[in-house]
C-alpha cells in the first residue's frame, strides 16, 4: 500500500521549503551495518565503556583498534541503500537542505550528499592524540597497532567518544539549521544521545514541521507533528514520488 502522509507534510514538499534531515544508525541498517541499541546493537555485545571513551583508548589503544577495524571492513563490505539515495535526492531538490548525521559509516558520503554535517565525526579520519595531524583512510589499518604519529603520538579514530566535546562549528551549524527549518526528518535515530538529541525539540521549539521516520517510536513521537512507522530505505523513497516539480 502507498504511503500515507498528511496534507501539511505533501505542501512542504516543495523546493523552496527550509529542510533538516537528522539522522542516525537505523538509516544504515538496512545496509546491515548493525545499530547502538536495542535487541541487535553493538552495545550488546560490547560495553561502551571499554570501546567508546577516551579513557577505553588510553587502557587499551591496541583493543580499540581491532574493534574500528573490524567495523570498518563491515563498513567497506557495505553499500548505501535507498534511505541514503533518497536523502541524496533531497540535496538535488530543495534549495535550503541540511543534512546533520550521527553516523560515522561515511554511508551518505558514498550515496553522493555533497555537504554533510558530521556530529559524531567519521570512522574513516584517523588523529593524532598529541598534534592533532588528521587523515583519511580507505580501509581498515595494517599493524602495528595503535599506529603511530610521525610526531611520537598515539594515533586515534576520527569520531566522538562519550565524554568528549563534539566538533563545535558542526553542531553550531546544525543548530542553526534546526532552527531556522520549516520541516526537520528525524531519522533512524533512537535519540537518547545529547546534545545531538536536541536538536528535533530545537526545531520544533523553533516552528518547524517535525517528521519522525522509524521502526518504531522513540522519545522524538512525543513532540513530532507526525510519525511514519516503518523501514527508512522504504518510507523515504516513497516520500520522493510526493515531491513537486
Ligand atoms: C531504524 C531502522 C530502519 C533501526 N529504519 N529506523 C545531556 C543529558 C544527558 C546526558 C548527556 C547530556 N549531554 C551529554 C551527555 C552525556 C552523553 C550522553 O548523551 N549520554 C546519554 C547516552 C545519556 N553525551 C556525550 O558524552 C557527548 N559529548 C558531550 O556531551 O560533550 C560535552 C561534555 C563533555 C564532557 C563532560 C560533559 C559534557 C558525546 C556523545 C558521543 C556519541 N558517540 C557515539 C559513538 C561514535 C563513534 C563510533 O561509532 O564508534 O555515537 S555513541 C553512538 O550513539 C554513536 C551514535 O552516533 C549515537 C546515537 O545513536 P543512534 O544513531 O541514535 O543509534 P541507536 O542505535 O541508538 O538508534 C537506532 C534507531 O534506528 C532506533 O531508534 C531504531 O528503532 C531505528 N531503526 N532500523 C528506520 N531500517
Ligand atoms: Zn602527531
Amino acid at each position: 500500500m502507498a504511503l500515507q502522509v498528511s496534507e501539511k507534510l505533501k505542501s512542504l514538499l516543495c523546493p523552496s521549503t527550509r529542510v533538516v534531515v537528522f539522522t542516525g544508525a537505523g538509516v544504515s541498517a538496512e545496509s546491515g551495518i548493525a545499530t547502538f541499541r536495542g535487541a541487535q546493537g553493538i552495545w550488546k555485545d560490547f560495553r561502551v565503556e571499554d570501546y567508546a571513551t577516551p579513557r577505553a583508548f588510553l587502557a587499551d589503544p591496541r583493543k580499540v583498534w581491532e574493534w574500528y577495524n573490524w567495523r570498518r571492513t563491515k563498513i567497506l563490505e557495505a553499500n548505501p541503500n535507498p534511505g541514503h539515495e533518497a536523502i541524496c535526492e533531497f540535496e538535488r531538490y530543495f534549495r535550503e537542505f541540511t543534512l546533520v548525521t550521527q553516523n560515522v559509516d561515511g554511508l551518505h558520503d558514498r550515496a553522493g550528499n555533497q555537504k554533510i554535517l558530521k556530529l559524531h565525526g567519521d570512522i574513516w579520519e584517523t588523529r593524532c592524540n598529541r598534534c592533532c595531524l588528521t587523515l583519511i583512510d580507505q580501509a581498515a589499518r595494517d599493524e602495528p597497532l595503535p599506529p603511530r604519529c610521525s610526531c611520537g603520538g598515539n594515533l586515534r579514530p576520527g569520531v566522538v567518544w562519550f565524554g568528549e566535546v563534539l566538533p563545535e562549528r558542526v553542531y553550531n551549524q546544525a543548530a542553526s539549521a534546526a532552527e531556522k527549518a520549516q520541516l526537520f526528518f528525524t531519522v533512524g535515530t533512537s535519540a537518547e544521545v545529547y546534545p545531538a538529541a536536541f536538536l528535533p525539540s530545537l526545531a520544533k521549539q523553533n516552528g518547524s514541521y517535525v517528521v519522525e521516520i522509524n521502526v518504531e517510536r522513540t522519545s522524538s513521537a512525543d513532540y513530532a507533528d507526525e510519525l511514519l512507522i516503518g523501514k527508512s530505505g522504504e518510507i523515504l523513497p516513497e516520500i520522493l514520488l510526493y515531491l513537486t516539480g
